[in-house]
């Protein structure tokens, strides 16, 4: 389907370092030095309601990871997901009481203009569960030649067991898994499978349901293969970054990286790495408890999208955090002050902020680290007491093009 439209991104008079990103399976930094083309896998949204701050906040991180390696001289080719057809949305949609294509267009669009407005690039490919029914139905198939497939009345399991290095993605102990499966969309009590953990690939036709044909009858595709078959069309057997928030580690990600290493016996993507969880009064932001802050609402507010960003860029893209209207505010006012510091023309020496921002960044993408060069950079240029440094003439070009390149932030 349709992505969104591209910002500009600026060339940096440098290049920056080689970067590094966070692994959820060894729990250390991967080294992510790509041959040619960076590629990029990120799981997209289920579209049954609006971007709220939680996905904001982890495709805006992700979208450092992109531009980091795009300044490391990578092009990058990446790939995101819209889940467009699964059990939420089909119960959102029967709850409301419209189509489910109608809903799931919607939300998608309006996602378009959130990531565009917070200048996110978008994927290379931007695809659809729905459109992906083919690839996916072939996918199962290749699954099912390596034995690895089983039935239960109308449904389709993958059988966990089939992949030796099932458990590597999370490090998650059974019982924590069965839990966890049981919380995000799995049948860990389903009678007549052989492991409690063992996941849908298709869904029979349900009364009520879309389905699709298929040579193992009508139905839908399971939600992990679907990120597995698309992934492996679009960026080959093996890509650098499985990307998501971190209510994605289990089952999720450990199901598609198992579906793949049985399909191809080769390992999936080389990191696998996860965004903390935005939480809203108390709770993680989540749209099954309501407590949502959606990033369109504050566009409608007038809240300048620059700002939303760098509220969201104050945390690392890591960390569980709370969303405060206050550091929205902050933001605001932050915002305006290195607006007047770049309308100076001349300021402190930008080059050294330059190294610092991309180091910081190549760093597993620590944005907190970057903006508080840039916050020392625009104190030393306003000065306290008439000693503002304006030694370098060209400094406010200079830094204005990295915080647009670097952090997405156009002033
Ligand atoms: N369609 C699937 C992925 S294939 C899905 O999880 N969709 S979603 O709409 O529920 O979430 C979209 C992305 O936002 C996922 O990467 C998810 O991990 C992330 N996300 C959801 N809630 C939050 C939150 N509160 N904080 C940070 N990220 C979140
Ligand atoms: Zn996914």
């Amino acid at each position: 389907m349709r992505a969104w439209s591209a910002p500009d991104v600026p060339v940096l008079p440098v290049e920056g370092p080689p970067v590094r990103v966070h692994d959820s399976a060894t729990g250390s930094l991967v080294s992510s030095v790509p041959e040619g083309a960076a590629r990029l896998y990120v799981c997209g949204i289920t579209p049954y309601d609006a971007t709220h701050l939680g996905h904001a906040a982890t495709y805006v991180g992700f979208d450092l990871l992109n531009r980091a390696w795009r300044a490391a001289g990578h092009p990058v080719s990446y790939v995101q997901n819209v889940t467009d057809v699964d059990d939420p949305l089909l119960e959102r949609a029967r709850k409301v009481d419209i189509d489910w294509v109608a809903l799931a267009e919607r939300e998608t669009e309006l996602f378009r203009q959130d990531m565009e407005a917070l200048r996110v690039l978008p994927p290379e490919h931007y695809i659809g569960a729905v459109e992906s029914i083919p690839l996916v139905i072939d996918y199962i198939e290749r699954l099912r030649r390596t034995g690895s497939v089983y039935q239960v009345e109308d449904d389709l399991y993958f059988s966990v067991s089939a992949d030796p290095a099932f458990g590597a993605v999370s490090g998650l102990d059974r019982e924590r898994m069965v839990a966890l499966f049981a919380e995000r969309g799995g049948d860990p009590e389903r009678e007549g499978k052989k492991d409690p953990l063992d996941c849908v690939l298709w869904r029979g036709e349900r009364p009520g349901e879309p389905s699709w044909e298929s040579p193992f009858g009508p139905g839908r595709p399971g939600w992990h293969v679907e990120c597995t078959a698309i992934a492996q069309q679009f960026l080959g057997r093996h890509f650098d970054v499985q990307g998501g928030g971190s209510d994605l580690v289990f089952p999720h990600h450990e199901m598609s990286a198992s579906e793949a290493h049985v399909a191809t016996g080769e390992p999936f993507a080389r990191a696998y790495t996860h965004a903390g969880m935005v939480a809203y009064d108390g709770e993680k932001m989540s749209k099954s408890r309501g407590n949502l802050v959606f990033v369109s609402q504050l566009r409608h507010s007038d809240v300048d999208p620059m700002a939303i960003r760098l509220a969201l860029l104050r945390h690392h893209y890591r960390s569980d955090w709370e969303w405060t209207d206050a550091e929205l505010w902050d933001a605001v006012d932050t915002l305006a002050r290195w607006r007047r510091a770049l309308s100076l023309g001349a300021g402190a020496p930008a080059m050294p902020v330059v190294q610092s921002v991309l180091a910081a960044l190549a760093e597993d993408l620590d944005a907190p680290r970057a903006l508080q060069v840039v916050d020392r950079w625009v104190a030393e240029t306003l000065g306290t007491e008439g000693l503002a440094d304006t030694s370098d003439p060209a400094a406010a070009a200079t830094v204005h093009q990295l915080l647009d390149a670097a952090l997405g932030l156009s002033l």
